[in-house]
């Protein structure tokens, strides 16, 4: 979509720090990192918010959820759950959506946030 600067990172006509990539999705890091760990997992496909999914895209959302934690552990914030019952490590996923929502790019996107102990 025209002027959609994460259509222009799917594009590759904006660099970012791309994390993973597959023909659905995309993960980068955030340009304004609230933790020491964070990116963000958007569908390639322009979609303005969390708002304008629909049914079809239910399978697309599934994966962005699959890939949080897979792409958390490789960024050193995987959540365990150890043999004794504690657990460690961990992240935060947040969509921010529509105005009130705190949304300020109008492509669907999860952040993923950690690397620290957050609120
Ligand atoms: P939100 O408020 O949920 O719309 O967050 C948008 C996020 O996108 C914000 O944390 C900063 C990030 N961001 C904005 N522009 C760029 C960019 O050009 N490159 C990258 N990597 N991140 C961006």
């Amino acid at each position: 979509m025209d002027n959609c600067i994460f259509c222009k990172i799917v594009e590759k006509q904006i660099p970012a720090t791309i994390l993973y990539e597959d023909d659905d999705l995309m993960a980068f890091n955030d340009i304004n990192p609230a933790a020491p760990v964070h990116f963000l997992i958007i569908p390639k496909k322009h979609l303005s918010s969390l708002a304008d999914a629909s049914a079809e895209d239910a399978v697309l959302l599934g994966k962005m959820l699959e890939l949080a934690p897979k792409l958390a552990a490789q960024q050193a914030c995987a959540y365990i759950e150890h043999a004794d019952g504690s657990k460690s490590g961990g992240f935060k996923t947040v969509i921010n959506t529509g105005p009130d929502g705190g949304q300020v790019v109008y492509h669907l996107h999860m952040h993923v946030i950690g690397g620290a102990k957050l609120a």
